[in-house]
């Protein structure tokens, strides 16, 4: 008996990872640790597609037309709000995520506005979207008492005038960036006012000549190197342009803000469509992302928060003490978070954002 049980669970072991099993995960750019993919390869035996994006317009264009193909998609919250209830994902079967345990309560009871129950996703990781900046071409045009910790420097049009030349950049992400309009005004970021919407409309018009371009991952690259001063941008994207700016040497010295007129605050959510291929392979890869260590080595590798308590005794403690990282309560209470946007709302949303970006 015993003998035969030494025999038979090695070849059991070998038979269930000799079945090529793959999972296809479609994940936003830049925002995995090196081994993370490889440590579940090795870990499950189960491959990894591994696709990435940079804007929840394109994942939820894919989700909506079907047979994305994807087993894991990570949407923010306030996209992945309003297609629960469309059908495009599938409940979680929490029985095969017994790392759910390690989640921080604080932040499943704020994600539960986006996903009511917990019941379709689990937050990836979560940030804000502020300034980055290169700080000797923007103090050298706006002076060291410029407002270099405010929004004035993009949508003031006589403080953007003065960063033209050394290039403005925005996200092409029309959701927030009319939040984050509508918060500078003093209106309310998540309104659905056309009147509000216009007036976001008008501010854009009056800084567009001094905006270079309209994308939502180049300027990484754009600030490391210098071509652009600065950025509306995701804040452990920015921290990539802090980390390439230093190693590459050239006397550019790139930072990140959360404005003191505020910044928005979102969670990327890992969700199963309802049509994967693989739903139980998805389950283990959620599952894997929420083990401490791999939470945190991500973590640690893009400066991004995750949500998971259990992770923060292995996260850099230099990461854990940045309040533009893991925000203190006072950074927090300036924070707004953008909400679920209705279709009637979003078409209009997108005329306005069209003619924002073609400055029509
Ligand atoms: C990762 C960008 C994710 C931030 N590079 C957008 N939610």
């Amino acid at each position: 008996m015993h003998k035969s049980c030494l025999i038979t669970l090695p070849f059991a072991l070998m038979a269930s990872s000799a079945i090529a099993q793959t999972v296809n995960v479609y994940n936003w750019s830049d925002y995995i640790a090196e081994d993370t993919i490889e440590q579940f390869e090795a870990q499950t035996g189960i491959s990894v597609n591994y696709d990435v994006f940079d804007s929840n317009e394109i994942v939820e264009a894919k989700l909506l037309a079907g047979n994305s193909g994807y087993d894991v998609v990570v949407p923010s919250g306030f996209f992945l709000e309003r297609q629960i209830p469309l059908g495009l994902f599938q409940p979680l079967d929490k029985s095969k995520l017994p790392n759910l345990a390690n989640l921080d309560p604080e932040i499943t009871a704020r994600v539960a506005e986006h996903d009511p129950g917990n019941e379709y996703a689990v937050t990836y990781m979560w940030g804000t979207t502020g300034l980055g900046y290169d700080i000797g071409a923007v103090t050298e045009r706006l002076g060291e008492d410029g407002p270099l910790e405010s929004w004035d420097m993009l949508f003031d049009p006589e403080i953007a005038a003065k960063l033209a030349d050394c290039g403005i950049a925005a996200l092409d992400a029309p959701v927030e960036m009319v939040a984050i309009a509508l918060n500078y005004l003093g209106l309310d970021p998540n309104s659905e006012d056309p009147a509000d919407l216009e007036a976001a409309e008008e501010l854009y018009a009056s800084v567009r000549p001094y905006i270079r371009y309209f994308h939502s991952s180049q300027y990484i690259s754009d600030l490391a190197n210098g071509e652009v001063c600065l950025s509306v941008g995701y804040s452990g994207d920015v921290f990539i342009a802090v980390d390439r700016a230093a190693e590459a040497d050239r006397g550019v010295e790139v930072t990140y803000v959360i404005p003191t007129e505020g910044a928005s605050l979102w969670f990327d959510m890992m969700a199963i469509p309802a049509d994967a291929p693989n739903p139980e392979a998805a389950h283990a890869f959620i599952n894997f992302i929420l083990e401490p260590e791999i939470s945190a080595g991500i973590t640690n590798y893009v400066w991004y928060a995750n949500p998971n308590a259990a992770a923060d005794a292995f996260v850099d403690p230099e990461i854990l003490a940045d309040p533009a990282i893991y925000p203190t309560e006072a950074v927090m209470a300036n924070l707004f978070a953008p909400k679920a946007r209705t279709p009637g709302y979003d078409r209009l949303l997108t005329r306005a954002w069209t003619r924002i970006k073609t400055g029509q």
